[in-house]
This record gives C-alpha cells, sequence and structure tokens, in this order.
C-alpha cells in the first residue's frame, strides 16, 4: 500500500503569511488615498467663480483606479480563499494522531478522546486543561449542546463557530507549549468566563497522560 506523505498545515503560519501580504497592501492603498485627497485640497482650492472648472469627470482616471482597486481585491481574494482551503479541506486530509470531540455548552467545554474512552470537562473559568499532543494533526469534532458558542484557540489563529445540532470537523497543528482558549461568541451571562487552556505535550507525554485518565488507545 502506498502511503501518501500529508504536510502538518500550521494555521499561525498560514495566517502571518496572509497577513504579511494583506497589511503592506492595505498600508499602500491608504497612502495613495492620502496623497490624492491632499493634492486635490490644494489644487483645487476656493478660487474666483469665473475661473472655476468647467468639466466634472475623467473616466480614464475613474477607469483606471476602478480596475486597479479590482485587481487588488480579486487577488486578496484568491490569497484568502486558498490559504482557507489549506486550511479547512488539506488540514483535515491528514491522518489525525488523536480525535477530541468538543462540546460546548453553557458556559464549559467538555473535551471527549473516544479512542481512550474517557471526557475531561473544563469547567467554568477552565481549571481542567485540554490536553493534545504537539507535532502531530489533532482532529476536534465541535458542537453545542444549546447555543451557538466559537471554539478560539488566538496563538493558532484559528477559531470555529460551535452549533447545535451540527458538528464542525477541525484539523489542527500545535507546537509544544500551553495556549490559552475562549469562547468567541456570545453566549450568554458568563461567556467570558468560558474558558481553557491547551496543554501541548510530547507525543509520549500525551500517550501516558491518556493512559492514565483512560483505558489506552483503541484502533
Ligand atoms: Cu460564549
Amino acid at each position: 500500500m502506498r502511503v501518501v506523505a500529508q504536510a502538518l498545515v500550521n494555521t499561525r503560519a498560514q495566517y502571518d503569511h496572509l497577513f504579511s501580504i494583506y497589511v503592506p497592501i492595505a498600508i499602500g492603498v491608504f497612502l495613495v488615498i492620502v496623497v490624492i485627497v491632499v493634492a486635490a485640497v490644494f489644487m483645487f482650492k476656493r478660487r474666483p467663480p469665473e475661473r472655476a472648472a468647467r468639466w466634472h469627470e475623467n473616466n480614464p482616471v475613474e477607469a483606471t483606479y476602478a480596475v486597479a482597486l479590482g485587481c487588488v481585491a480579486a487577488f486578496l481574494l484568491y490569497l484568502t480563499f486558498t490559504t482557507e482551503h489549506k486550511v479547512d479541506t488539506v488540514a483535515n486530509q491528514a491522518h489525525p494522531a488523536v480525535v477530541i470531540d468538543v462540546v460546548a455548552s453553557k458556559w464549559e467545554w467538555t473535551f471527549s478522546y473516544p479512542s481512550y474512552g474517557f471526557s475531561e470537562r473544563s469547567g467554568t473559568v477552565g481549571r481542567q486543561p485540554l490536553v493534545v499532543p504537539a507535532g502531530e494533526a489533532v482532529r476536534f469534532n465541535v458542537s453545542s449542546v444549546d447555543v451557538i458558542h466559537s471554539f478560539w484557540i488566538p496563538a493558532l489563529r484559528y477559531k470555529h463557530d460551535a452549533i447545535p445540532g451540527s458538528v464542525q470537523v477541525i484539523t489542527l497543528t500545535f507546537s509544544r507549549g500551553v495556549f490559552p482558549g475562549q469562547c468567541a461568541e456570545f453566549c450568554g451571562l458568563r461567556h467570558a468566563d468560558m474558558i481553557f487552556t491547551a496543554h501541548a505535550v510530547t507525543p509520549a507525554e500525551f500517550a501516558a497522560w491518556a493512559k492514565s485518565k483512560g483505558r489506552g488507545p483503541t484502533p
């Protein structure tokens, strides 16, 4: 059987790459507009009525400007959709090292590890950590039992709604470390307390931790 090696998708790197293209373009467009506005203010200052300009449009200039902005928008849309495809579709094609069912509820998170046969509840204000193996694809099946919540780990630059009655499949890759997580969709009075902490440990440490909690991996 041929094994296809799947490169893991680093959501943070993907986002940072996109950001590094968006920001210079945004600054460039902003500067062009500022220069044109300031130039227009000085060039077309109030003047005697008999010397006022008789024309009020310049189709070639306006068309060039519109086409240029259209091209910039099309380019950014292309980059954005390409990145989204990688983050959502390509990432989900990777073979996950572990699958975690994430269930959001007012106002806590439940993390179940079906192949190890146990669940962890974050508890409101996130006392129990979400433990994941670092450097491996981690598949999350995200859902909700009551209202719409949002599963968000800012350091990974990735956020997805948790919607009642539907399961969102997300594959993320963590580097080693501790990453705060938070519900990112206002879901009621204690929304702000709906936090958790992701602990990304080595695969060996993860295996030992999971074994101490559950029955060990089942295929
Ligand atoms: Cu919330």
